[in-house]
């Protein structure tokens, strides 16, 4: 028989490189890879980093990034889009300014604003520029706690005060995304995110493992979700089956040592 498979669905992240693999454009395509979807990427910067530090990074400039969309947009168009390490000011309104031209409604912005001790990486103006121009394209904002609360200039909450955690959700709610989920709860063994729709506030958990490797975890997830969006689930189905994805791709790889450091979260072959 000569059986032609179905077309995969199209996604595009538009992030920067992590030479290390474990995190960025990497994470994303090798998301979309074991979930049969075709990955494609508009590069933002790239980084020259591994397991154990981030030693430099190098921007595109906002003409070539232009470029990068405007050669994938015009052409393969996507069904989902993630946003993620965006490393200049003036990226952010570039990248704002073609999704609203090529109409794009699916994304999903992971606002990649700290570092992973939890420290702002940016000067106050980019946290401004998401909020006017990147928040109100967002199907879905993901921020861990402290991009949380960078994004609303307040200090760090502490991960096991959920009653604060679900006030910060809901204020990048009212900011304009039309979902939030908020990362990194905590409660006892698990690991608590909270999604809010913009009407009722759910609880998302899982188990907490101890591993250091989950470099990479964040991007995991949020791609995940675009493959749930595009093929039309619903904002709150695509979350809890990213979560569960993701969890599993964490279990997975907890026990290896690929680096010195905070090693990669590698997904398992699969479906979501
Ligand atoms: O996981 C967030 C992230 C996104 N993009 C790039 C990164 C990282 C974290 O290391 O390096 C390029």
């Amino acid at each position: 028989m000569n059986h032609q498979p179905s077309p995969p669905l199209k996604l595009l992240t538009i992030a920067g490189s992590d030479s290390g693999g474990a995190a960025g454009l990497q994470a994303d395509l090798r998301t979309w890879a074991v979930l049969g979807a075709y990955g494609m990427s508009v590069i933002t910067a790239v980084t020259a980093q591994n397991s154990r530090a981030v030693n430099a990074v190098q921007c595109m400039s906002p003409a070539f990034v232009a470029a990068q969309l405007d050669a994938v947009l015009s052409d393969y168009g996507a069904a989902a889009i993630k946003t993620g390490f965006i490393g200049r000011a003036d990226l952010i309104i570039t990248i704002s300014a073609k999704l609203q031209q090529y109409g794009c409604r699916q994304v999903v912005i992971d606002p990649v604003l700290v570092n992973h001790r939890g420290q702002p990486m940016f000067p106050d103006l980019a946290r401004q520029l998401y909020i006017s121009y990147l928040l109100p394209l967002a199907a879905l904002l993901t921020p861990n706690y402290h991009e949380a609360a960078v994004l609303l200039n307040t200090p760090s909450p502490d991960p096991h005060d959920l009653t604060r955690l679900s006030w910060l959700c809901r204020r990048l709610h009212q900011l304009g995304a039309r979902n939030v989920l908020l990362k990194g709860g905590r409660q006892g063994q698990e690991m608590v995110d909270m999604f809010y729709d913009g009407q009722q506030l759910h609880e998302v958990r899982s188990p907490r493992l101890e591993t250091i490797n989950t470099h990479g975890a964040g991007d995991t997830l949020a791609a995940a979700v675009c493959v749930a969006l595009a093929r039309g689930d619903t904002v709150k189905t695509a979350v809890t089956l990213a979560h569960q994805f993701t969890a599993q791709a964490i279990q997975n790889s907890a026990s290896w040592q690929l680096g010195g450091g905070h090693g990669p979260v590698f997904p398992v072959l699969g479906n979501l």
